[in-house]
């Protein structure tokens, strides 16, 4: 019989003590502890008060706790000696019918990362998704993080631990996250669809227009369909419109969406979370029949990470006006043109001006993200509310030299291009650093038509500057440009320096922020602020309305632009319970 929180709630600390036993591994004292923080609003209220006991008890107790915890696949579960919860864990994953050579790996991982480390490798072997990861799966992480260093181990076993907690509560409370579980499999789906060339390697690319990106395009358009929208389209730059419309015909729209490409070898949630979350609320309104006193517009934004070409947030751009026609003209790396891609995947392009969105007739902006970073991951957090996002100013690089003999040319006779590139990051590494919360990144860098044997005679590479103010981020900006017209005057060379993005600082509004909050205390998290480092298409929609984002924990550190992203669909139910939070509250401020 599945318990609930008025009963554990209601009951005496000894039987309460009771009730939870078994969700920490041998460990009543953390739950006992949590209880003071009685009575819980909801399982994410007590989830989170069990993980500060934890934080708050000290290296010991955290060493203890993790030493409580068997094996994988190791002498308890071969002697049957696991406690039923780890026995149930284990099996789900497999690790009961592992092959001899699986068996040996994974025995031999043991005993190395316990030579390592001092304590047990431990892993939430259901995995995100709650049903098990494979055994694959947990080799793979193994052996990645057999390398980790010791302090990151030690929380990410922590980390794991309250994973494992988590569903263990999920099943004591009959708790499933539905929704969460949908918009984690919905994920799984659109990440089928990947460029040529990266399927083969197991690497999700997503580039603007290419056939993985319309197939993308009308999965989304179909689960719109799905979900209840009334009015489905694909726009002239390639963006998925859903309109859930209000009851009240002169109502004004909810906007809200993010974009479904992705970089190169990129993760699955980046971007497409702000598209499912509220796609999973319209399911949810529909099939109940609820209408809202407002439209809800959700918009899959067909190119915001500026991989194919150039041009970025070219989705969301166009519906601020900001689609620059110059766009059209810029070629990818076979030489084929914007417009021409436009035109293979039948795109109207004499209708773009017309995708401008009148700011009057809607409501605001909000949309949701992945972090992407590891702050809420690190303070055991699943949801954050984004204060503002950062401004950035991006180029594209070039430095000219000469090209000579790397044998017989002199050290003190050369005008190395790569060497004045190699100063130029860096200085601003350093100078980035300086700031304290600005980042400067050289993420593209090449020595054209290099040879092994020859001083590089050009250098190519990329700069991207980001600041939570456009002040600061202009002074990263101006020092660094400076520092590498020194650099090149000093060493003899030339460069040229193409602006390819500039986007100023977009603070949340204080309204549409004060609704997440409102949304996420609802739910018994914790109210945690922070600026966004990533840009998102609201930092172009702030441009003409008011706009808020809210953030979801990241897996694996946060870690993004990277196949390791990762989101559990316990996060994703958050997610969806706070966006239907927001939406009702809306609705009772009319
Ligand atoms: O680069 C960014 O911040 C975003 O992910 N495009
Ligand atoms: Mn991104
Ligand atoms: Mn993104």
């Amino acid at each position: 019989m599945a318990m609930t929180l008025e009963q554990l709630n209601a009951v005496p600390l000894e039987a309460a003590t009771r009730l939870l036993a078994g969700v920490y591994e041998h460990s009543p004292w953390i739950a006992e502890k949590a209880l003071a923080a009685r009575p819980f609003t909801s399982l994410a209220h007590l989830k989170h008060a069990m993980t500060r006991v934890v934080a708050a008890a000290g290296r010991e107790a955290q060493l203890t706790l993790i030493r409580a915890h068997p094996e994988l696949a190791g002498k308890a579960m071969v002697g049957q000696a696991l406690t039923t919860e780890s026995a149930n864990e284990q099996g789900k994953a497999g690790l009961t019918e592992c092959s001899p050579d699986e068996l040996a790996t994974i025995q031999r991982l043991n005993a190395a990362y316990h030579e390592k480390f001092g304590f047990p490798f431990v892993l939430a072997v259901r995995g995100p998704r709650g049903t098990g990861l494979t055994r694959q799966e947990i080799i793979d992480t193994f052996e990645r993080r057999l390398h980790g260093h010791p302090d990151f181990e030690r929380a990410e076993c922590l980390r794991n631990i309250h994973r494992i907690a988590e569903l263990r509560l999920n099943d004591k409370f009959g708790a499933v996250p539905t929704l969460g579980n949908l918009v984690w499999d919905w994920h799984e789906e659109l990440a089928q669809f990947s460029d040529p060339g990266y399927p083969e390697k197991g690497q999700l690319t997503v580039t603007y227009l290419t056939e993985a990106h319309r197939a993308c395009a009308a999965q989304i358009k179909d689960r719109m369909l799905e979900c209840g929208f009334d009015e489905v389209h694909i726009d002239a730059v390639g963006n998925v419109v859903g309109r859930y419309l209000s009851s009240d015909k002169e109502a004004k729209t909810l906007l809200t969406g993010s974009h479904y490409d992705t970089v190169r070898n990129g993760g699955k949630y980046d971007g497409r979370l702000g598209i499912f979350v509220p796609l999973a609320c319209v399911h949810d309104l529909s099939r109940r029949g609820q209408r809202l006193p407002f439209t809800l517009e959700v918009v899959a934004f067909a190119e915001e990470e500026g991989q194919r070409y150039q041009a970025t947030f070219l989705g969301s751009g166009a519906l601020t006006g900001d689609f620059n026609a110059r766009w059209l003209e810029q070629r990818d790396s076979d030489q084929i043109s914007m417009r021409e891609a436009m035109q293979q995947a039948g795109l109207r392009i004499e209708e773009i001006p017309s995708l401008k969105r009148h700011a009057q007739a809607y409501l605001g902006f909000v949309e949701l993200h992945i972090e992407q970073g590891p702050v809420l991951n690190e303070l055991d957090i699943p949801l954050g509310i984004v204060t503002s996002i950062n401004g950035s100013v991006r180029y594209l690089a070039a430095v000219t030299g000469i090209a000579c003999h790397a044998g017989t040319t002199p050290m003190d006779r050369r005008h190395d291009a790569a060497t004045a590139a190699a100063e130029l990051i860096l200085y601003m590494e350093q100078r980035a650093a300086r700031d304290g919360n600005s980042v400067a990144t050289v993420g593209m860098l090449q020595v054209p038509n290099g040879s092994i044997n020859v001083v590089p005679g050009r250098c190519e590479f990329s700069l991207d500057l980001r600041a939570p103010t456009d002040g600061q981020r202009d002074a990263l900006d101006r020092d660094v440009r400076a520092e590498l017209k020194a650099i090149c005057e000093r060493r003899g060379l030339h460069y040229t320096l193409e602006e390819t993005l500039r986007v100023s600082a977009a603070p949340s509004a204080p309204e549409w922020q004060g609704r997440w909050e409102a949304a996420v205390a609802a739910l018994g998290v914790p109210l945690h602020r922070m600026p966004s480092g990533a840009g998102h298409d609201a930092m172009k929609l702030h441009d003409i309305m008011p706009q808020a984002m809210l953030f979801v924990r990241g897996q694996n550190a946060g870690i993004s632009h990277n196949p390791l992203e990762s989101s559990t669909s316990d996060d994703m139910q958050l997610a969806v319970q706070a966006f239907s939070l927001l939406l009702g509250q809306l609705a009772g401020e009319f």
